[in-house]
């Protein structure tokens, strides 16, 4: 298996002190009247590029506050921002939603004209059906493949609970495909794309072979604009978690 990136962690010992994230976050959002997303990182945070894809796709103007994975003196500020102590993290206008199904409802009802949500009823009631699916579910998935864009991984072996997750995957991207007419799952960019983002990229990293229309899919979403400076944002990043390195 190859990987890429193999610089050291950096240690926190030493670093400035920081001003605490609850309080330069609410100032943020007062002074500014402009939103502010809390995300981990960028490599590795796979709710973290759910979130920041759907606040993009919303058009919604935000500042990034990002927590680095390997900085415990932060994970009490979290606390404060999002009782849930996990990321993504939205404020805006008074407002602090965490989890990201949450924001993602947020954002429609703030921005119901980007269309996240598809306008038609039965169509919505689909979209919600496999976001939360995403949310709640392909656990194998997960743990045997992490999110890590800065790793590749060809002839990685996937066993077979983690295969069964990346089938059903496969068979709601077809469906949805072929149900709305593409070019994306509900025809436009919307939820479900952000929700299902970062299993594109666990394909990618992975190498795991998907049908033709699957391979397209994949290939549109890679594309994306957002998705490429979020891509270069990770790559930039110098953290580096062993556990999520780890050959399986
Ligand atoms: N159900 C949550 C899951 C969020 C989540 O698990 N976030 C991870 C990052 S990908 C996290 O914050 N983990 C704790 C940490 O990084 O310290 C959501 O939908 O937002």
């Amino acid at each position: 298996m190859s990987k890429v990136a193999t610089k050291p962690a950096p240690r926190t010992a030493g670093k400035p002190a920081r001003a605490p994230l609850h309080k330069t976050a609410t100032r943020a959002a007062k002074a500014s009247e402009v939103a502010v997303l809390t995300l981990s990182s960028k490599n590795y945070s796979s709710w973290s590029l759910r979130g920041w894809l759907l606040a993009r796709f919303a058009g919604l103007e935000f500042h990034e506050r990002i927590i680095p994975p390997d900085d415990p003196d932060m994970k009490a500020e979290i606390l404060l921002l999002s009782p849930s102590i996990l990321v993504p993290c939205l404020t805006h206008e008074g407002c602090k939603v965490w989890d990201t199904l949450a924001i993602a409802e947020y954002l429609h009802e703030i921005r119901p004209q980007a269309g996240l949500l598809p306008a038609d009823r039965a169509a919505r009631a689909h979209c919600r059906a496999i976001c939360g699916e995403m949310h709640s579910g392909f656990s194998a998935l997960r743990s045997a493949l992490p999110m890590n864009l800065k790793a590749h991984c060809p002839g990685f072996k996937v066993w077979a609970r983690a295969q069964a997750d990346i089938d059903r995957i496969l068979a709601i991207w077809r469906d949805c495909l072929a149900t709305y007419g593409g070019p994306y799952l509900f025809g436009s960019l919307g939820m479900a794309d952000a929700m299902y983002a970062p299993v594109v990229t666990r394909l990618q990293t992975y190498d795991v072979p998907v049908d033709e229309a699957c391979a397209q899919y994949c290939a549109r979403i890679l594309a994306l604009p957002a998705m490429q400076e979020w891509r270069r944002a990770a790559l930039a990043e110098p953290e580096e978690i062993d556990e999520l390195d780890a050959e399986f």
